[in-house]
């Protein structure tokens, strides 16, 4: 057996999975981990019992951290939607435990591994059908800020420093360019020339959290419409998923990172930008639902910043892509030459967008305020 399939089976062992195995099949579509889905025996077919996920050790270089957060993290939101006598079986993850009651099993490789309960008869979507279905997530993001409102964030690891410090991103870019590692620099001077004149844009957001305008607390980090689980009867939202960059945190980062990758009926790398525009109809959906369950729980300033929030998480992951690509694509998965290249170009397209409709989405927001 090859040494990737001996780590795999390896990890499959060390959970202890209730029913007999029957397959196991690459799973999902994220950036980062490697996603399995375990099947199990079941009448009249076998059915998926359990996700297994190996974690991306070159993006979080602290398994143990992660997986402390999230364990914690689970256990509160289990707490909070009991007491409010909601659906605990659904309405959140629930990670297994190894026989040495570890949340992790580390491979022969040292590659972490970690597993959790399928969620039966749900689906994730990668692109908003309706409306209707982009409202829905913003109720499952909004409730969750709500419903971690009290969590103690000084208990939770950095799992990634400055995640989301849009600032030391424009650094980071700025570097690649110069270095220019992958000789691709003269394919993308346009881009690069795109992010450096909005430096000021950059520092807003994290100027204002150092000046106490904006307060910190415990957020998702990574709201893109496929990490909320749907039922495939009822269509409800059940859950949030994709636990791993939970942190303290920009409320207006989840708002925002939700509008840059659902509120247009692009993908994230179409290489037509004709397709790639921003949808105020999709964008007023977020923002109802957002503020309609996280409203209560912001600021009048995180409220007046949505927009920002949106324009600048979109600008900050151009920016993310674009650093990648001059690096040589070695950290998000690509699938083909330039990808990286093509989801920087949607995402300044839709932040040139947002810039043109701002006017636009600030009175949309006040009309939920
Ligand atoms: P990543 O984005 O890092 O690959 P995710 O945690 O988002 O990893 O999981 C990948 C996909 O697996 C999701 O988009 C979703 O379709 C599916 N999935 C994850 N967890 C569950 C669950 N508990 N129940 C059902 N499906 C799940
Ligand atoms: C990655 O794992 P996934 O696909 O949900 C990335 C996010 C980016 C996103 C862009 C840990 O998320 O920050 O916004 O890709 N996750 C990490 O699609 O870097
Ligand atoms: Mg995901």
């Amino acid at each position: 057996m090859k040494v990737e399939n001996q780590c795999l089976a390896a990890a499959l062992a060390a959970f202890p999975y209730e029913g007999k195995i029957t397959a196991l099949e690459p799973f999902g579509s994220g950036h980062i981990n490697d996603t399995y889905a375990v099947y199990v025996e079941g009448y009249p077919a076998p059915r998926i019992g359990y996700i297994l996920q190996r974690l991306n050790t070159n993006v979080f270089k602290q398994p143990g951290a992660v997986m402390q957060n999230i364990m914690g993290v689970t256990e509160y939101l289990k707490t909070a939607l009991e007491r409010e006598q909601r659906d605990t079986s659904r309405g959140t993850l629930h990670f297994l435990k190894t026989a040495d009651d570890q949340p992790a099993f580390y491979d022969q490789q040292g590659m972490p591994w970690r597993s959790y309960v399928f969620i039966e008869n749900s689906f994730c979507y990668d692109k908003s059908p309706t409306v209707e279905v982009f409202y829905q997530s913003a109720c499952a993001f909004g409730d969750f800020l709500r419903l971690l409102e009290g969590y103690p964030a000084e208990t939770l690891h950095e799992t990634i420093p400055y995640f989301h410090d849009t600032r030391r991103r424009l650094e980071a870019l700025q570097q690649a360019a110069a270095q220019n590692i992958a000789g691709r620099a003269a394919n993308c001077q346009p881009e690069i020339d795109f992010a450096m004149n909005r430096a000021e844009d950059c520092a807003l957001l994290m100027n204002m959290l150092e000046a106490g305008e904006l307060p910190l607390r415990v957020t998702h980090n990574d709201t893109k419409l496929n990490n909320v689980l749907f039922d495939k009867t009822t269509g409800e939202a059940l859950c949030v998923i994709d636990l791993d960059t939970i942190m303290p945190g920009l409320s207006l980062n989840d708002y925002g990172d939700s509008i840059r990758f659902g509120a247009t009926e692009a993908a994230e790398d179409e290489p037509d930008l004709t397709k790639v525009t921003l949808s105020l109809p999709l964008y007023e959906a977020y923002t109802k639902g957002f503020l309609q369950t996280a409203g209560p729980a912001l600021t009048p300033t995180e409220k007046d910043m949505l927009p920002q929030g949106a324009r600048i998480i979109t600008l900050e992951c151009g920016i993310r892509f674009l650093t990648d690509y001059l690096n040589g694509d070695v950290y998000f998965k690509t699938e083909r030459p330039g990808q990286n290249l093509d989801r920087c170009r949607t995402q300044f397209k839709l932040v040139s967008d947002m810039e043109a409709n701002f006017a636009q989405m600030q009175q949309i927001v006040k009309k939920y305020v």
